[in-house]
């Protein structure tokens, strides 16, 4: 194959000819995006789980159990035939037989448990039945707890304690045990479930179930979203024996081994390659989690630079090569640069609560919600919210909203506040949930060491298409906001991520990420727009300071909230 322009002369290049799918598996939807050598979209598509796969009854792409408080999960078959949906829209679109390497990206955290002799049936996938009718039988449980289950507390505490308390948890696997993170939940699963987990033949993440998928058998998780689980020795890469061990018993067996993100999983199986025409030499690398992937889409590589994802979730990153271990982030390192480390900060309560104010408040209109937002002042008249219409991540809060008025900026007493019992007025509703949103991110990013303010933001996921939004989150972090081409910039990276682990193949050794898009990143669907500047207006700092009395105040009335969460629980209401 002849090679592509671009990229210096020494550097590898991509074949002229060669397109690279990825995939992203996100809680609400499957999406793809296909890159050609020059980087640019030949294709995008998506499946949404909700109303193209009805019969699996998911509400924005998840099932919650009525039955027991926090537990939330998604079938996993659903996913399987949203890839065979998702293929089938894409094949008229793009010329699948050019396609060198599909990567992929998935919602982090979530445990997928494959039955005995699933494997052998991964093997042997005819192309003339369906993904779905074929490994109907291939789960343990039908069911896999996702990123946004919140009813493994107890084993959060069970694994923080044999593991040395909260904060060494942090310091030896990248995070303290928050319930979404997989080590707990598996726990969960064998402690509540033991029948399921005995008949586990192999536990994978959602990434590496998809990866699986494409191969024909199982694939190993990959390093970067490995960090997600309280298993993974954060500086060595390797399953740590204490952790399995305060996991569940005979869990390495079912875990397998660990790949870096750039690692070939294996060659696309011969289901895909005769159902929808792929190559058999096209490669699968390895899938990794929508957020390190995000940090890829956006080629995030300047540690002053704040990436924030407003989507089901809203996520806060930067990059560090020195990650210092907090109670409140997730360390994962670099899919794309052995190196360095990414920070994390996670919210559940993201793109579904503000739509469900929207709902509320703004006649179920985006247009009408931004129409509210510029009708009302910056800092809202000092008018507050805390909404968890989820059980919040950060701070850990149960479901409930919370309204305070903020009277006095400067006092530093919070009895200079007042609780409203009621609703503030539809607009101060709106502004407050979008406020609220960024004074808390901005807190807590300071706190977990993240650049404040930053250089820039690079804004991506479904709600960075909204200008509104944007502005108001340039005057409260303090700096300009661009945004990529794009909004669905996990699906992007892992086109990227695709490229990128062709390349490393074809070298034999890792090559830097920017070989895959040095000298030509302005000609193509990576290039990023100035959405909103930041200090050309008068006034813009003056805000900026008042914005930054008021994170002090929300975070003191959060950490209230907290004690009296806390309480309550203790005394058992
Ligand atoms: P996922 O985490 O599933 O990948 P996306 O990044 O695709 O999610 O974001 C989907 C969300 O984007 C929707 O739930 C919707 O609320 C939000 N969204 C889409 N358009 C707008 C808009 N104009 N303003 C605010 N939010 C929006
Ligand atoms: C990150 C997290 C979420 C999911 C959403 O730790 O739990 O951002 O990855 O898909």
């Amino acid at each position: 194959m002849a090679d592509s322009g671009g990229g210096d002369c020494c550097s590898p290049r991509l074949p002229d000819d060669a397109l690279f799918l990825g995939l992203d598996c996100s809680t609400q939807s499957l999406k793809a995006t296909v890159l050609d050598a020059g980087l640019g979209i030949v294709a995008t598509d998506s499946v949404h789980f909700d109303s193209d796969l009805p019969p699996y009854g998911t509400h924005g792409g998840v099932r919650r159990d009525p039955a027991e408080r926090g537990r939330i999960v998604s079938p996993p078959l659903m996913w399987a035939e949203a890839l065979d949906l998702l293929l089938a829209r894409l094949r008229p679109r793009a010329d699948l037989r050019r396609v060198a390497a599909v990567s992929g990206s998935a919602q982090q955290h979530g445990s997928v448990y494959w039955a005995r002799g699933a494997g052998a049936a991964l093997a042997a996938l005819d192309p003339a039945g369906s993904l779905a009718t074929q490994l109907a039988g291939a789960f343990a449980s039908p069911e896999s707890p996702v990123w946004m289950d919140s009813s493994s507390a107890a084993q959060c505490r069970e694994v923080e304690a044999a593991m040395g308390g909260p904060l060494q948890l942090a310091a030896l696997t990248g995070c303290r045990a928050h319930e979404r993170c997989t080590g707990p939940q598996i726990r969960k699963m064998y402690q509540t479930r033991p029948k399921v987990y005995d008949a586990t033949e192999r536990v994978s993440l959602v990434s590496s179930f998809m990866a699986s998928l494409l191969v024909g058998g199982y694939v190993c998780i990959d390093e970067t979203d490995g960090a997600g689980m309280n298993i993974m020795d954060i500086a060595t890469r390797q399953l740590r024996e204490d952790a399995l061990q305060a996991t569940a018993p005979n869990l390495e067996e079912r875990i397998g081994k660990l790949a870096p993100a750039h690692a070939v999983a294996g060659k696309i199986s011969p289901y895909f390659v005769q159902r929808f025409q792929f190559a058999s030499s096209c490669l699968v690398i390895q899938w990794s989690g929508d957020n390190p992937n995000t940090l890829a889409g956006l080629t995030l590589s300047n540690p002053g630079d704040l990436a924030i994802s407003l989507g089901t979730s809203d996520t806060v990153f930067g990059i560090t090569d020195s990650p210092e271990p907090t109670l409140e982030g997730n360390i994962f390192p670099n899919p794309v640069d052995p190196k360095t480390y990414m920070v994390l900060l996670c919210y559940k309560n993201g793109s579904l609560t503000r739509e469900d104010l929207r709902n509320r408040y703004a006649e179920r209109s985006w247009d009408m919600f931004n129409r509210l937002l510029e009708e009302t002042a910056p800092l809202n008249g000092g008018k507050m919210g805390f909404y968890y219409k989820e059980h919040e991540i950060l701070p850990p809060l149960p479901v409930g909203f919370h309204r305070y008025v903020v009277k006095n900026l400067t006092s530093g007493s919070l009895d200079e506040m007042v609780e409203e019992v009621g609703e503030f007025d539809p607009p101060s509703e709106v502004r407050a949930i979008i406020e609220g949103q960024f004074l808390s991110m901005r807190g807590h990013a300071e706190q977990c060491g993240l650049p404040v303010p930053p250089r820039r933001i690079i804004a991506t996921g479904g709600a960075s298409s909204n200008p509104t939004i944007l502005k108001i989150m340039a005057s409260i972090f303090g700096c300009p906001v661009y945004t990529s081409q794009r909004s669905d910039s996990a699906s992007l990276g892992a086109a990227l991520r695709a490229a990128h682990g062709w390349l490393c193949n074809q070298q034999d050794e890792f090559v830097p990420f920017s070989s895959v898009y040095s000298g030509r990143i302005d000609r193509t669907s990576l290039s990023m727009k100035l959405a909103v500047p930041f200090g050309e207006c008068e006034g813009d700092i003056e805000l900026l300071n008042n914005y930054t009395l008021l994170v002090r105040k929300r975070l003191e009335i959060e950490q209230k909230l907290i004690e009296r969460f806390n309480q309550r629980e203790l005394s058992g209401f």
